[in-house]
Formats: C-alpha cells, structure tokens, sequence
C-alpha cells in the first residue's frame, strides 16, 4: 500500500517538467545532456524519496530525525522578506545605456565620456502606494528606477514617472507615506489614495498642490510602463574634469511616444488582468519589441538658477521645456527579463546617493533627505550590509575595499592586511585624481529649522500644468478628483480641497464642488504668496499633444467567430504586423475559430478572458451566425459597449452590425467606427488608430 501511494504521488508530480526546467519564453527546454539531475539537500545530500516524511510504520508519528524535511520546510518558512516600505509592488528588466556624444565639457562621469559606449542597466518600475500584490492599473505614481552599471561605480537614477513630488522636506515623507497607505486600523483601502486620510494630509499640505494636479491626470493611469517618461525630479549638479558644476534635471523620454488609459477603462483592467502593465513589459521584451527611452538633460548654470521663477532646490516645480530645452544624451533599451524575480526584481537595491564621480547633488533638501533613508532601508529589507554582494547590486566594475564580515558575507579581503593604511603595501589605496570629490561648493549660515521663502509658491505652477492640458485631459482631472473626493467622508475635507482648487482654476474648482455636490462655496485657501496667471502654458506637459505618430507597440484584439473572412482577417494581420502593432484574437471559445474556408485560426483569449479594456484598439472580424451567436453574451456586449465608451477605435463587418446595435452603438456613429467590407478600409482602419483615440467622442459618451 505505502508503495502504490509513492508511485502515485511521483506519477502526478512527473506529470509535468518541473517550472526550474522553464527558459524565459516559457518554453520547455531539456536539461542540459538530456538527463534530469538527482534531487539534492542544499548541501548535495541526494534525496531517495521526497513525497513522505520519515514516520515510524505506515501510520506513525513523523521523526524529527528527517534532516531533508527539516530544511525543506525551515527554508520554505523563511522564503519571504519585507517588502519595501514604498514602491513595494513592480517589475524590472535588464538593457543597456548608450552614450550619445561625449559630455566630457559638463562632466567627467566615466559613462559620458565616449560616444556609442554601452553601459549595463537594470530598471524598475513600481506604483507607490500598494502592497506586493496589489494591481498595477492604481491611480498612482509610477516608480522608475534605474541602476546604470558603469566603470566607475554604479549609479542609481531613483526617479517617477512624474517631474515634482508631494513635500519638499524629507522630513515628511513618512507622514506622506502612512497618510496615502491603507488607513492603519482598518487595513483598507489597498493601492489607492480615493480616503480620508490621504486628502485629509494633502488638503493640510499647499506645497502638494503641483503634485496633486499630476497625479490626478492621466500621467498615473499610463498605458504601459513603455509609454511613460521618467523624471530625476531634483537638481542635480555635473561636474567636469576641471571640477567646475553645471546644474542638471534627467528626464527619460519614451521612443514609443506617451500613452495612457481612462479612469473606467483601469478599473475593468484591474480585474481583467491584475498584471496588465507587467505582462506588457514582459510581452514585449520577449517578442523583441525591446522598450527604449532616450536620456535627457536640462542643463544650466548658477545665473539661470538666480533669474529663474521659483527655486531650483524645490522637488515641487519643474522647469517647463520651452523655458530650457532637454538635449538628448543617450538612449535605453531594455531587452531582457530577468532570470529570477526575486534575485533581481525584489533584491535590487537603489540608493540615490550613489553616484560615479562627475555626477553630484544639489542642496534639495528632499533629496539630501533621501540619500539618508536608502541605504538605512536596504539594511532592514535584505537583512545584513553584505547586500552589495548579491549579483544585481554588487558593481561590474573592479572593487576593493576593506570592509569585511557580517551576515552572509560572500566575499572578505584576502591576504593578511584588511586596514589601511598599512607597511605591508597590501591593498588598495585612495586615488585623490580618479576618486570622487563633492563639488566643493561655498555653504554659511546659522543652525535653523526653517523652509525658505523661495519655496513658499505653491499653487502657480499646479496652473500651469492644468492649463497646459487638453480639453479631454483637463475632463480627467476634474473627473478624478470628484471619484477620490467623492471617497472621502469628512464634508470638511472635501472642501477643503476645493479651497485649494479655487487657487488654481475656478472652473476645475466649481466643477468638483458641483458633481460633489457641495452648496456653499468655500473661500480660497490662503496662499503664502500671490499666485501668478502669467506663466504661459507648456504643451510639453500634455500626453495628448506629445503622442506617437504611428501605432507601433499597440495592440488589437481581433474578435473572431466561426466562418469569419480568411482574407480580411490575413490582410489585417498583415497591415498590423506592419504597422509595428500586435494583434491577439479572441474568441467564443479559446481553441479557436474555423475561418469560412475551413481554415482553423488559434485564439488567444475566450471572449470573457479577453475583454477589450486590454487592447488599444478592436476589430469585429464576425460571420452573420457567429454575430447571431455572439448576442446573447454579456461579454461580447461589453466588448463593444466598453471600446466604445473608451474612446477606440473600432473596426467591424457588416455581419458584426447587429452585436454594435446590441450594444447600443451606431455603424455610423462617427469616425472611429471603421466598416472593413471595403477595398482599402483596412488601411483606412490603421492609420485611424494611430492617433490612438477619438477623443471627440467623450463628450457624447460622458465617462
Ligand atoms: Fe523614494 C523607494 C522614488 C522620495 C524613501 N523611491 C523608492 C523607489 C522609487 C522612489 C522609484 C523604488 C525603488 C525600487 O524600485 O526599488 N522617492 C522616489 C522619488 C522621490 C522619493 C522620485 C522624490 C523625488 N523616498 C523619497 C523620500 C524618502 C524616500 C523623501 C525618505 C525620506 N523610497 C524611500 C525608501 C524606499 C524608496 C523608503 C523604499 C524601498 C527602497 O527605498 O528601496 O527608502
């Protein structure tokens, strides 16, 4: 008996290679030489039976003696490690850093001194406020931290996808954090800042309202982490062979263009498909579609910081591009996924003080804060010091220092010298020339607690940014601010929000007070000083007006049905391929439809696992009997109700016109709608898709 229960027990596990025999595309690959290595303990034991404990008889009591239970379970039971405090939720891929043109008159950073130069690089992206396993598609920001591996030492550009920040003194940055976390007695809300507590915080806080107008439009819904910018946020200063220092602000620019969702459409893509932004990167990187952002610089000197609006230490303004051009450095490419998720993604520790030498800090105090917490925080999540050993933080560069010891110390100084200096002549010594050395800038002034005046303009450049948006754009944040607003329950809260908004567009402001519902209008906030109208609006800042202008990387689902057109649906796979797109094909069922001429298609998604809020834009490529058949499915319906509502683009077949009456979608109703009968019309339907949305439409449909 005990020997059938063993077979059985190996014959179901055997069922399948086991998921460590998987290659990166999924795919199963034979373990090298063909032969399945014996199971080991972790310190080579190999293992006879591992489907039983060791038990006295068939049914007795288990013996603490089972040494390869013991440490199975002992390791299994200590698998976990704290997430990160922020940013704990987000996904990382390898590439690579090309130089442009050397910088060397700016900087003596090693990784711009040669143009055409490649520079290892491992980024990760993540959304700030939720939990590990929390959904990608929260309102949010997004992190996007980048670890270039250069000659000289690594350096960690730790930035978001959005240019300022909510405070502009570290020192609150925990008060920030536990406001916009799940509310800590009740453990809710997960991943979203639409509560008390967190407009509670903000509402108190002026200098957030920049922050607040970003994170309220479209930047915190993106597309896909393939279509959104990075930003450094602060100053921070180049400084050349001749140790002479030039401001600089980073900025990453997507080659793909910008892109992102509508609020609706997030909320059916969090349930759709809670990893749709991390499925994306992975799908892409593993298709060769290989993601690439182009470094720019905003470069200036002490002068403009003197004749310049607002303060260049302040996390909570920019410096509009049509004020100061960014001039492209290089690009990144990410091309390929990690092996292990936990090794790389969850063990990579940024910090942003490290910096090569060339590269240094301004006197942000946000950012003087930060390069305090990084290190302090990597100590507590990877557990010992030694985390720079692990092979996603250690540098790829030569090292040698004199630290030694600790917990899980993988490498010690060899030899009998670990001190400096020392007669022996062992080791290695400072190099005054190639070291690093902090721009030796001229500091005075008493011992005070105080934020500088210059900092005290918090609402300007929040009306800046809502006049630099489009109408739809401008629809968004209204729309966004009532749905958070409207989450909160304190009345007082609510306007005083509104007190806010008045100080930076009365329109936005009454609009929320009025979907609020809120009667008496509340008086403006006070303001520290008086908010300027006379800054002209940057259409850099709009997603909109910065658009691709084709619709490579964007994907198509294609509804199919049995019977459908083997023609049209090759021509519109072609037409896509071409067009740099992806098109996935759904249908009734997921293995897939037989084509009028008995040709069978493969699906990649059932109707209901496959709805149109993961797609850009739609085709209804129907037979009349499969339309027919497709009536009654609530799924198919949303289908079309929901690409419509959301603005897409959507080709069809005179057939597929009873499933658009279904769903209550006129043929004609404008021009997104794209019949596909006739000669040309596929192209027809492209190159409508290229603008990516029809943004007229929101009016009429009222999302
Ligand atoms: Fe931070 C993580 C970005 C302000 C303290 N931060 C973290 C990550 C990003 C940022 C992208 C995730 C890194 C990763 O993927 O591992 N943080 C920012 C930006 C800020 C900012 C752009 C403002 C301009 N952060 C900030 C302040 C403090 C911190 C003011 C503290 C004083 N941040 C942390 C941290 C984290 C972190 C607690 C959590 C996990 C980690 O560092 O590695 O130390």
């Amino acid at each position: 008996m005990a020997k059938s229960a063993r077979r059985s027990a190996r014959q179901s596990a055997s069922g399948q290679e086991p998921d460590s025999a998987r290659g990166n595309g999924g795919e199963l690959h034979q373990i090298a030489g063909g032969e399945t290595p014996t199971l080991t303990t972790a310190l080579g034991t190999p293992v006879s039976d591992d489907q039983n404990t060791l038990r006295i008889g068939e049914r007795g009591p288990a013996l603490i003696e089972d040494s390869h239970f013991r440490e199975k379970i002992f390791h299994f039971d200590h698998e976990r490690i704290p997430e990160r405090v922020v940013h704990a939720r987000g996904y990382g891929a390898h590439g690579y850093f090309e130089t442009y043109e050397s910088l060397a008159k700016y900087t003596r950073a090693d990784i711009f001194q040669r143009a055409g130069e490649k520079t290892p690089a491992f980024v990760r992206f993540s959304t700030v406020a939720g939990n590990k396993g929390s959904f990608d598609l929260a309102r949010d920001v997004r992190g996007f931290a980048v670890k270039l591996y250069t000659r000289e030492g690594n350096w960690d550009l730790v930035g978001n996808n959005i240019p300022v920040f909510f405070i502009q003194d570290a020192i609150k940055f925990p008060d920030l954090i536990h406001a916009a976390k799940q509310e800590p007695d009740r453990a809710f809300p997960q991943a979203q800042t639409a509560h008390d507590n967190f407009w509670d915080f903000i509402s108190l806080m002026p200098e957030s309202m920049h922050m607040v107008m970003w994170i309220m439009s479209d930047r915190a819904i993106p597309r896909s982490f393939r279509f959104m910018q990075g930003f450094g946020v602060h100053t921070f200063r180049l400084v050349n062979a001749k140790d002479e220092s030039t401001f600089v602000k980073f900025i990453w620019k997507p080659k793909l263009g910008m892109q992102s969702v509508v609020w609706n459409e997030a909320v059916k893509i969090n349930g759709a498909d809670p990893d749709f932004h991390r499925r994306d990167l992975w799908d892409a990187i593993q298709s060769g579609n290989f993601p690439e952002w182009e470094l720019t610089v905003q470069l200036f000197d002490q002068a403009f910081a003197d004749s310049f609006d607002f303060d260049i230490l302040d996390a909570t303004k920019i410096i509009p591009e049509e004020v100061l051009e960014p001039i492209p450095v290089g690009r990144l490419v990410l091309d390929r996924m990690p092996d292990n998720f936990f090794a790389e993604t969850e063990q990579v520790a940024f910090m942003t003080q490290n910096v090569p030498p060339g590269i240094d800090f301004s006197n942000d105090p946000l950012l003087q804060g930060r390069n305090f917490s990084y290190l302090d925080t990597q100590l507590k999540r990877l557990g010992s010091p030694n985390f720079t050993h692990l092979p996603i933080n250690a540098p790829k560069c030569p090292f040698a220092h004199f630290q030694q010891d600790g917990h899980m110390a993988m490498r010690n100084p060899v030899g009998r010298a670990n001190y400096e200096p020392n007669s022996w002549g062992l080791g290695p010594r400072e190099d005054p020339q190639r070291g690093f050395r902090s721009f030796a800038d001229a500091e005075d002034g008493q011992k005070v607690r105080l934020r500088a005046e210059s900092f005290a303009d918090h609402y300007s450049q929040a009306r800046q940014f809502f006049n630099s948006q489009t109408p739809p754009e401008q629809r968004h944040i209204a729309m966004a601010l009532t749905f958070e607003l409207s989450k909160v329950q304190a009345p007082a809260i609510r306007e005083r929000m509104v007190s806010h908004l008045l100080n930076i567009d009365e329109t936005l402001a009454t609009t929320v007070a009025d979907k609020l519902g809120i009667r008496n209008m509340p008086d403006p906030a006070e303001a520290a000083v008086p908010t300027r109208d006379d800054l002209p609006p940057s259409p850099a800042l709009s997603i909109i007006e910065n658009g691709p202008d084709s619709f490579k990387g964007r994907k198509v689902g294609v509804l199919l049905s049995n019977g459908t057109d083997p023609a049209l649906f090759e021509e519109l796979r072609s037409a896509i391929e071409t067009e740099g797109a992806v098109m996935e094909v759904i249908a009734p069922k997921v293995g897939g439809v037989d084509a009028a001429d008995g040709t069978h298609i493969e699906a990649r998604h059932m109707i209901d696992g496959g709805p149109s809020v993961l797609f850009d834009a739609v085709v209804l490529l129907l037979s009349e009997e499969g339309a027919e058949m497709l009536l009654d499915e609530a799924a198919a319906k949303d289908f079309v109700s929901d690409a419509f509502a959301h603005c897409k683009f959507i080709g069809f077949t005179a057939a597929a016109q009873p499933l658009l009456a279904k769903a209550g979608v006129a043929p004609d109703a404008d021009e997104g709608l794209i019949g596909l009968d006739t000669a040309g019309s596929v192209k027809t339907f492209i190159e409508a898709c290229r603008k990516l949305r029809l943004w007229a439409r929101e009016t009429a449909v009222k999302l």
